[in-house]
């Protein structure tokens, strides 16, 4: 199976429309690693897209915020359509899977407490990757596309739709083959 991963759309609906197209041809399905929303800002439009594509998803920091006490103004604003906000709600912190045979977990930050570290490619932590007992761990939260092989695990970062920090700005996406068990970023 072909997943389309994307990350970090922080109400980029043109960046995500985008990636979602190239989905039709690229991927069987999609897959969201956190950070719908930015912040206080509420995106019908980028939780819709995602839900009707039948995305699997899970919370990031900046859904978290919005989910929050703090929250409250920004979910009850006029533009917020009650059927995106209640998916958004339902959205765990990590999504296990077999695929294929590869055990495949999604988180949005780091699969370690406290949880919110930015692991980028050359952190050690990722030493201790294959002691989480999966094939492929699927991250975002760094904004910043990876696709490495620590030990025998495969840890997959489609980098950031809405807010690119890698050098060339282009927000980016992965497509994982977990038949092949490797993953590929695209742009858009
Ligand atoms: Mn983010």
């Amino acid at each position: 199976m072909r997943i389309g991963v994307v990350s970090d759309v922080h109400g980029n609906v043109p960046a995500l429309e985008a990636a979602l197209a190239r989905f039709e041809h690229e991927a069987d399905v999609v897959w969201c690693a956190g950070d719908i929303v930015h912040e206080y800002r509420f995106s019908s439009p980028a939780v819709g897209l995602l839900r009707k594509a039948g995305a699997t998803a899970v919370l990031g920091n900046h859904d978290m915020v919005l989910l929050s006490p703090a929250g409250v103004n920004a979910r009850t604003a006029e533009h917020v359509e009650a059927e995106e906000l209640a998916w958004l709600s339902g959205l765990g912190l990590s999504h296990e899977t077999v695929v294929d045979g590869r055990r495949i977990r999604m988180v949005h930050g780091s699969p370690w407490d406290p949880y919110g570290d930015y692991l980028r490619a050359h952190n050690p932590k990722w030493k201790e990757v294959d002691g989480l007992g999966v094939d492929i761990l699927v991250v975002g939260h760094t904004h910043e596309p990876m696709v490495e092989r620590f030990g025998r695990t495969l840890v997959v970062n489609p980098g950031s739709l809405g807010e690119p920090r890698q050098a060339d700005r282009r927000g980016s996406y992965a497509v994982l083959d977990t038949e092949a068990g490797d993953a590929e970023i695209g742009y858009v």
